[in-house]
Order: C-alpha cells, then structure tokens, then sequence
C-alpha cells in the first residue's frame, strides 16, 4: 500500500490565509464551529490546496462540554476558557439539548460529505473524555494539566462520573457524525501523557474503552483512530485494551516501536511538527525515515500532534509531494 494516505492534524488553521479570511468573516472561534457553511468551508480549504487524502471535519472538542451547559469562551491569543468545573457540578452537566446544541456540526459533516470526492476520506473527531475533563476542570490549558491530576487524586470518584457523563455523550456525538456521513473518526486525548502508569488506565484507557464499544456496537465497521498523545510504553496496551483500529503515534515515538505498533494494526503519524516549519533537511530526513520504517506496512502519514501557525505553506507542499512520490 504505498503511498501511504497523508493528512495532517489542524490541517485547517491559521497558517492558511484563507482560512484566517474565513475566521473574519464567522466572527468568533465558536461562531465559526457552529457556522455549518463556512465550518465546510475551512474543512474543504486544505483539500483544495493540497489534495489531502482526507478531510477533518472542522470544529473543536470542546463544544462537548458547551452543549453539556458549561461556559465555554476561546479569546485570541489566550486559547479556551471555561468555568471551572467543581465536584457538585458533576451532577448538574445537563444532556437535554446536547444534540439540538451540537446540530450545526453534524450539519457541517452532511455539507462536506457532499462536496468532497467520494476518494477522499471525511474524519469525524471529539475529544477522548480524560482530554475534555482536563479543560472542564482547569478552565484553561496548562503545561501539564497539574489541576485535572491533582482534582483526580483527590476525588477518584467525581472524575470516574464525569468522564462516564463525556463517555455517554461523546459516543452519541460520534455517532451522529457517523450518520451525517463521516467515513471514520478520531479519539484526541492530547493529555493522555500526563497521566501515571494507574491513573492512565483508569482515566484514559476505560472510558476509551467504553467510547470505542458504544461507537462499535452501532457502526461495527467504522475506523476509529485513538490518539493518545505521550503514552509512550503504554501505547501498545492502549490499542489491545481499547480496540481502536489505528494509534496515532506522537514523534517521540521510535521508529523502532513503531514498527512493533504497525504489526498489531495500523498506525499514523508521526513527523514533528517543527521539521514542517523548519523545512529542508529536517523535514525530508525525517520523511524518508518514517517512510523507510513504517511504508510497507499499514500506514497513514501525519503530524506527531497538529500543525503550527507559522508553517510555510511551500513547506506542506513539499511535505506531500514527498510521500506521494515515495515507492515501496
Ligand atoms: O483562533 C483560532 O483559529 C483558534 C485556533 C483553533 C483551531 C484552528 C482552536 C482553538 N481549535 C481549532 C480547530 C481544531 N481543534 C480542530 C479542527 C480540525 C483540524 O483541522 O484538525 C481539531 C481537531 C481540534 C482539536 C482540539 N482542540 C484538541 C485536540 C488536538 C490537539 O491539538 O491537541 C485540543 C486540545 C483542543 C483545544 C483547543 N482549541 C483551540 C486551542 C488553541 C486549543 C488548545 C488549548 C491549550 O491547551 O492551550
């Protein structure tokens, strides 16, 4: 199978004009989520410039916890912000409305499936539950989500209910996605790295676990690709014990490990996303290696976590120009 699929995360972004047009146009970040016509836009925008193998629906993982009833804001410069959630608040997250609230995005998903050629793939996405939690939880992203893990130790209990509240909605959400007409879908726990070797398995791996059954037990053969950034020695028993069909790998994983990942099921990833700014040298060497390692077997080229605003857009050019001329 070679070449290899390529697409990148946050692949719709502020590295491209157009999109930073578009996100004028919409108003606010969260304006532009619930904008089913212009969310289709951005989602078709990279696919247009670079020809994708395939398209992410464009929105954000925290509008699970906005449709929950919580205060969500995203302020320029300062990323998301939202009122911090306390253990008595857990019981109060309210599902009525959740998908009358969520509408506009399974919208969106129905006006891109429509647009896109049928080759191209459409991923559907939401946030893994520990993820989401960290946010609900600190109000803010942090360098290492110190509150959510300190909240965790404190109130085991609390956060086993509130990530079974995420696991409950997060499967419907998928789910709806599925329905609008996504072809597979993403699991992002960007913070799955920052948990221990038992709070990994209780707060990341289960309700993980959980998520992928519900979403299976109604669309049995959707992919469902799981990302749980920085789980370095834990990657290999995050697939066995989630069942996810593919690992998107982050780039401190070896190539070496990788390869040992690729012959349990397929896996994703995973070049820095700094070689792509840097360019040259530092992002050919490093395409050729993870070609060379993972090309034969099943892969799906991307990012190790999401492209940077100041990437150059010639640089991306280069980057899939690349992998589609690579040969097993
Ligand atoms: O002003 C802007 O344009 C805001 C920048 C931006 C964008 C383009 C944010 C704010 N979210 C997004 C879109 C987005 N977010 C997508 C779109 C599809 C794509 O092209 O890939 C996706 C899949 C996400 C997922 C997301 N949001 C994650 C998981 C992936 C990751 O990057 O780790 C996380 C953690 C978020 C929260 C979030 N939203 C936005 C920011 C800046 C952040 C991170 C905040 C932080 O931790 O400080």
């Amino acid at each position: 199978m070679f070449p290899p699929p390529i697409w990148l995360m946050r692949q719709a972004g502020r590295y491209l004009p157009e999109y930073k047009a578009t996100r004028r146009k919409a108003g606010s970040f969260l304006d532009l989520c619930y904008a089913p016509e212009l969310a289709a836009e951005v989602t078709l925008q990279p696919i247009r410039r670079f020809d994708f193998d395939a398209a992410i629906l464009f929105s954000d993982i925290l509008v699970v916890p906005h449709a929950l009833g919580r205060e969500v804001r995203f302020e320029e410069g300062r990323g998301p912000l939202l009122e911090p959630i306390a253990v008595g608040d857990i019981e109060k997250l309210s599902v009525a409305g959740f998908h009358d609230h969520l509408q506009p995005v399974y919208e969106t998903v129905g006006r891109v499936r429509e647009s896109l050629s049928e080759e191209k793939t459409l991923i559907g996405f939401c946030g893994a539950p520990w993820t989401v939690a960290t946010y609900m939880i600190a109000g803010h992203g942090t360098p290492d989500q110190a509150p959510a893990r300190l909240f965790g130790y404190r109130h085991p209990d609390a956060v086993d209910r509130l990530l079974g509240k995420l696991v409950e909605v997060s499967a419907e959400y998928l789910i709806r996605q599925i329905e609008a007409g996504a072809d597979a879908v993403q699991i992002f726990d960007s913070w799955a790295g920052v948990l221990d070797e038992a709070c990994f398995e209780r707060f990341c791996v289960r309700p993980v676990a959980e998520l992928v059954a519900r979403v299976r037990r109604r669309f049995p053969d959707t992919p469902i690709i799981g990302f749980p950034r920085g789980a370095g020695q834990l990657y290999g028993s995050y697939r066995q014990k989630t069942g996810v069909t593919a690992v998107g790998l982050d780039w401190t994983v070896p190539i070496s490990t990788a390869v040992g990942l690729q012959r349990e099921g397929p896996v994703q990833g995973n070049l820095d996303p700094l070689r792509l700014v840097a360019g040259g040298d530092a992002l050919f060497d490093s395409i050729d290696n993870i070609l060379g390692g993972l090309g034969a077997g099943p892969l799906i080229f991307n990012l190790g976590h999401g492209i940077t605003p100041e990437t150059p857009i010639a640089h991306v050019e280069a980057l899939v120009e690349r992998v589609r001329k690579a040969r097993a």
